[in-house]
């Protein structure tokens, strides 16, 4: 059965985030239109996660897309924010697509495919799982940063990824269904730890990338603010923290009432003679406190989560309502 059958009367939803892209809309979404056109799969349902404040919604509204307040936290939220909307056409595939023109509309049909003939349940682009994907002099810093994250990202999941940013990707609804997210400066990895956390199956293929036609690059245009946004939110996910701050906190405490019990053995149990131990006692203090502060820590991190993805349930519940 061909790609084209298979789709037939299924329903696909297309989420591409932008930010001040009106030079370049009208053309992507004429790209990705184009595309299903081409090869006769079904006209698709183009949900623009929009933070814009130039034309790009208008020229988007013109050209058939639905448009999706982004919520103007960045480009992490938006895409929550579009994924979450898009469920509300009851789609049976969703795909994500940047605006900005760094990826070929031709490759569409392939990343349905995967999730079309259920080999996995959510497709990654990769752009260095070979060589020469990359259609333009990458910057070596970009580069860096790429190696460093799909690093921390197999360390994570186990997943042998070699990449996180491609700007395609296809899934399952449910994938989207259970998405929850700290996020909101970016959504590449979380979205990935996400999903692997809850059991789907993740596949990455090779996925050209073109230079951006047209604006400047924003997401990644920092190296610092990037790290400075991802790291923690990687770590908060990654449940690395809560076990580091556990036993940490469980180590000071043992350590403290250890220290006291050979003090007081030292001092043949005698209360009294504890008083000549200051010292000591402050130190057996101080460990305690800071044991149980490293564990206290941990559980309002924890706390914080949940009651973070809490919220974001509710208010999309209360939309979808
Ligand atoms: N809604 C929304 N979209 C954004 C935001 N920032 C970027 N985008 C869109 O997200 C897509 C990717 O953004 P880029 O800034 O090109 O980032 P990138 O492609 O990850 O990074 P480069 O490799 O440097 O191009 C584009 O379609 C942007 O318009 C944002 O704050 N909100
Ligand atoms: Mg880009």
């Amino acid at each position: 059965m061909t790609l084209a059958e298979k789709l037939k009367e299924k329903r696909i939803c297309v989420v591409i985030p932008t930010r001040n892209e009106e030079q370049r809309i009208a053309e992507t979404l004429e790209e990705v239109f184009g595309s299903f056109e081409k090869h006769d799969l079904p006209k698709p349902i183009i949900l623009l996660s929009d933070d814009s404040k130039d034309g790009t919604r208008r020229i988007a509204r013109e050209k058939g897309a639905v448009i999706v307040n982004g919520g103007g936290k960045g480009l992490g939220y938006a895409m929550y924010v579009g994924l979450k909307a898009a469920l509300d056409h009851h789609p049976d595939f969703i795909m994500m697509y940047d605006a900005d023109g760094q990826t070929d509309p031709e490759e569409i049909p392939r990343f349905l495919e995967v999730v079309a003939n259920d080999q996995a349940d959510l497709v990654l682009a990769s752009r260095f799982c070979r060589p020469g994907l990359v259609q333009y002099r990458y910057p070596l810093i970009n580069r860096f940063g790429t190696i460093v994250l799909s690093a921390m990202l197999r360390a994570f999941t186990g997943l042998p990824l070699t990449d996180s940013h491609g700007g395609i990707r296809a899934m399952k609804p449910e994938v989207v269904e259970e998405l929850e997210m700290l996020g909101t400066h970016t959504y590449v990895q979380e979205t990935i730890i996400d999903a692997d956390q809850k059991g789907f199956r993740i596949k990455e293929i090779p996925s050209v990338w073109r230079k951006r036609a047209a604006g400047s690059s924003r997401v990644v245009a920092s190296i610092p603010t990037y790290i400075f946004y991802t790291l923690p939110i990687l770590i908060l996910r990654s449940k690395a923290h809560l076990k580091w701050l556990y036993s940490l906190g469980i180590i000071f405490v043992l350590s403290a009432f250890g220290y006291f019990g050979f003090v007081f053995w030292q001092e043949g149990f005698q209360i009294a003679a504890l008083f000549k131990r200051l010292p000591a006692l402050l130190l057996v203090t101080l460990l305690v406190t800071m044991g149980t502060q490293l564990f206290f820590f941990g559980f309002v991190l924890q706390l914080l989560k949940d009651v973070k993805y809490m919220v974001d349930k509710s208010v999309h519940d209360s939309r979808r309502r």
